[in-house]
């Protein structure tokens, strides 16, 4: 356990051995009681619900009406997963209402037999699982220009990270027979905006695969039940929700999302689209926007790392503004294509100072900063925003977005 044997001197080396401070410590040292029974049993109870006394932890809607969704709270989250319930949500045209059982799926084109699958045909071909972040290629187009998200479900809300269990979709297509010409796939979308995406066939033979669970259970309908498109590592944008066709062709589609929001601006004028991967990105959820620190002393400071391109090598964290680095503690799992949660213990002085998070992922790529991106894309780029997130803190303990 190299690790944590390194987490433990990190911590005894930035100051004494105790981590917290007698004056921060409960005082009233009287044992609590034994308890009687608790509530009697309710077994009409069908779906669990949180503790009462956890209130905080909540979806953030970013708009009304059909185009918009809702923001994870990454500032409460623990570890890797995002519960079902909290994953966030992007809609283009708002949440069809599909009854699985008269659900099917078209795969055409350039394959030697078309066929239709219902979802009954589809739970019969053997299931893969997976865990894996869906990240909108869009998180923190707000931040490009100056900081404007108080808080990290502000700033970096559009990802998430669940368990999917599906079909992959090279199974499906060898069902098929996929022709010697073929190269793009087209996905299509059953809700009112049908998204359409087209998928390099490499990667639908490589590791895309058909989701119709998440976490354990049956899709929730804003992630695209009864089926949806799992690309990893790819803009959330091509992962299409609520599946209705595929088609294979030799050469993209060029469709509305691929022509216009999801290109990026490139340098000398040119145009990259087809960005696919979300490249390696970090932030520190806490201590960070929003929050206040209670007084000098010890804090861990925690935070999510990912790379569409693969697993997260290391996660340096700076207190001092990006002066000096040290790397972080990986909590582990450290999966491919998955958030990845880091540590990293501190000892706040109590004077004002900036933190923040650098990732490296294991093609040795590292998380640019915001000057770097904008040689990159210029000052008014808009999607895959992936620089370094900087939170400031003030000799109060108040922590704010200096981006
Ligand atoms: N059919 C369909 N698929 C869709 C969308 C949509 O509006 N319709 N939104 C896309 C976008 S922009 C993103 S970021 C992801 C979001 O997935 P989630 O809502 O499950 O988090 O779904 C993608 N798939
Ligand atoms: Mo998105």
């Amino acid at each position: 356990m190299k690790s944590s044997r390194r987490h433990f001197m990190q911590a005894s080396l930035a100051g004494s051995a105790a981590l917290l401070a007698d004056s921060a410590l409960a005082q009233d040292t009287t044992l609590i009681p034994g308890r009687g029974p608790g509530e009697p049993i309710d077994s009409s109870v069908t779906y669990a619900d949180r503790s009462p006394y956890v209130k905080d932890a909540k979806m953030r809607g970013s708009a009304n009406g059909l185009v918009g969704g809702g923001f994870t709270p990454l500032q409460h989250s623990r570890g890797m997963v995002t519960p079902s319930g909290l994953h966030f949500e992007v809609h283009h045209s708002g949440v069809p209402d599909i009854d699985p059982s008269e659900h099917k799926l078209l795969i055409h084109g350039l394959v030697d037999d078309e066929k239709i699958f219902t979802m009954e045909n589809l739970l019969r071909f053997p299931s893969v699982s997976h865990f894996h972040f869906l990240e909108c290629a869009g998180n923190g187009m707000g931040e490009w220009m100056a900081p404007r998200g108080k808080t990290v479900q502000q700033t970096h809300g559009l990802t998430s990270c669940s368990e999917w269990t599906g079909v992959s979709l090279k199974v499906l297509l060898n069902e098929l027979g996929v022709r010697g010409d073929a190269k793009w796939i087209l996905a299509e979308g059953d809700d009112g905006a049908r998204m359409t995406r087209s998928i390099p066939l490499w990667k639908a033979m490589d590791d895309a695969f058909l989701a119709y669970a998440q976490n354990g259970e049956f899709l929730r309908p804003e992630q695209g039940f009864p089926l949806r498109l799992i690309v990893p590592g790819f803009e959330g944008n091509m992962n299409v929700k609520w599946l209705r066709r595929l088609e294979v062709g030799d050469k993209p589609w060029w469709t509305h999302h691929e022509n216009t929001e999801y290109a990026d601006p490139r340098p000398n004028d040119e145009i990259r689209a087809f960005s696919f991967y979300m490249e390696a990105r970090s932030v520190i959820t806490s201590p960070s926007g929003g929050m206040k620190l209670n007084g000098p002393g010890f804090y861990e400071i925690s935070g999510l790392g990912w790379s569409g391109h693969g697993t997260v090598k290391k996660v340096e964290v700076s207190t001092d503004d990006g002066n000096t680095w040290q790397d972080a503690t990986l909590q582990g799992p450290v999966l491919p294509k998955c958030h990845t949660r880091f540590t990293h213990p501190w000892r706040w002085d109590g004077k004002e100072t900036t933190i923040l998070s650098r990732c490296t992922d294991d093609t040795g790529y590292v998380q640019p900063t915001y000057d770097e991106m904008y040689k990159l894309q210029g000052p008014v780029g808009i999607m895959h925003n992936n620089a370094i997130q900087k939170w400031h803190i003030a000799q109060d303990g108040e922590i704010t977005n200096v981006r």
